[in-house]
């Protein structure tokens, strides 16, 4: 039989709290394209009005009576709402309405589930999937075994999942254990990153605003990129083209509102990249009216990882989609005062300010020598002209006397020369 991917998306808007109507609008948007990304059909869509959310419904009553009579008529047999919903919520909505009922957690695990490649991606998304289940295992029941194929249920084996939460509990277990090992290797890399004196700034944002794109202009490279959320999960570490010293930069997974915290738990080791990284580019795509709550999303992203007073370029990227108007406007209300440039990653406009502003910021955190470095040490001089910021070069009869700047990892370079002292 084939299978019916006909859906209804419901989206609430809380009067009650600051939410403007339109933010509502937009999360409901946002959803829709969330729910088409995993294959779904949307044949209607719906904003409600509450003051709270139900707690046994988390919608109206009413409104969800309108809703399955609705979805008579279109022959909808799933309903999709603009919430993270309780494993009872689920059962009982679903009872209600006699719908497959589908939340934003789950929607973008199926996202993520689908587009995870490489084994740590896979694992981390298994987790996330898996916990996500034994929270909504209490109460849940039959909304759970109703899902039947499809969204929500790629990944783990149904019939596993079923028995009880001590087989997934002991799964996780295992799941955690193999992403440990595979963080040990990603650890490794990072020290031989530090070890090879390499700068690296993490690409973050919110997801679909080009951060990929932008990589790509940079580093002329070609990773995956497409006009729809979650293109990237894994992150992927370019090398930016002609840049006065070597400069890496690491694509990440897209930030969204109301990010599932398994996610963020279960991306904890990719996203961990941010935590180590020398300087963040914050990408917003500033052809989004509500690119100012993508900001301020990224922003929250930011301070939860510990990465938030790092030196930072904030991008405004899609220039070629807006007035000039908007980018006046963002200029003025430049609330951190910021360095901020603006860019089309895709015409290219900009991408020199750009790279000039990559390749200064690494300056501040540089620390300033001036040194005599003897003919037979050479080899110090041509490892500092690899990374270091040189100021100054004149050969003398003791050596080679050279000013230059040089990043707190790369002072093992000159170690040989201090321990002389
Ligand atoms: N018009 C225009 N489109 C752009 C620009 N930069 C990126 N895009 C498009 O925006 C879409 C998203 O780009 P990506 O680079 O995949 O975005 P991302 O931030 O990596 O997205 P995720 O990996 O999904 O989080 C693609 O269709 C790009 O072609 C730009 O400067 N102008
Ligand atoms: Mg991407």
């Amino acid at each position: 039989m084939q299978e019916n991917n006909r859906a209804i998306v419901l989206g609430i808007h809380l009067t009650s709290e600051e939410n403007s109507r339109e933010t509502a609008e937009y999360s409901l948007t946002e959803l829709k394209e969330l729910a088409e990304t995993a294959g779904l059909d949307v044949v209607a869509e719906s904003l409600q009005n509450r003051p709270k959310l139900d707690p046994t419904y988390a919608a109206g009553k009413g409104k969800l009576n309108e809703i399955s009579e609705l979805a008579e008529a279109l022959e909808a047999e799933t309903l999709v709402l603009d919430l993270n919903l309780s494993g009872s919520q689920m059962r009982n909505i679903s009872e209600l309405t006699g719908l497959k009922i589908i939340d934003r957690t789950l929607l973008i695990l199926d996202i993520f589930a689908l587009r995870a490649t490489t084994m740590e991606g896979r694992l981390q998304v298994e987790i996330a999937q898996l916990n996500d289940r034994a929270t909504r295992l209490i109460g849940a029941g039959l909304a759970l075994s109703r899902l039947g194929g499809g969204i929500g249920t790629r990944g783990p084996g149904e019939t596993q999942l079923e028995t009880d939460r001590r087989h997934i509990q002991r799964r996780i277990k295992t799941l955690k254990y193999r992403l440990k090992e595979l963080g040990k290797r990603r650890q490794l890399t990072r020290e031989n990153r530090v070890k090879n004196q390499l700068i690296t700034g993490a690409i973050v944002g919110y997801t679909n605003a080009g951060k990929s794109t932008l990589i790509n202009a940079l580093c002329e490279s070609d990773l995956f990129t497409l006009d729809q959320v979650f293109a990237t999960l894994d992150p992927t570490t370019r090398r930016i083209k002609n840049s006065d010293i070597p400069i890496l930069l690491i694509d990440t997974v897209g930030f969204i509102r109301k990010l599932p915290h398994q996610l963020i738990e279960a991306f904890k080791s990719t996203l961990e990249e941010v935590s180590y990284a020398d300087f963040i580019v914050q990408v917003t795509d500033i052809s989004d009216p509500e690119f100012g709550t993508q900001m301020d999303i990224a922003e929250r992203q930011l301070e939860a990882l510990a990465a938030d007073s790092k030196p930072r370029i904030h991008v405004f990227n899609k220039i070629d989609l807006v007035d000039w108007q908007i980018i006046d406007q963002i200029k003025q209300t430049n609330r951190h005062s910021a360095k901020q440039i603006f860019v089309s990653a895709r015409d290219g406009r900009g991408l020199t300010d750009l790279k000039q502003a990559i390749n200064e910021l690494p300056k501040s955190q540089m620390l300033p020598f001036h040194l005599t470095i003897p003919f037979d040490q050479s080899k110090i001089v041509s490892e500092l002209r690899n990374v270091a910021y040189i100021d100054n070069v004149e050969y003398t009869e003791q050596g080679t006397e050279i000013s230059f700047r040089i990043h707190q990892g790369h002072l093992g370079i000159i170690k040989p020369l201090l321990q002389q002292f």
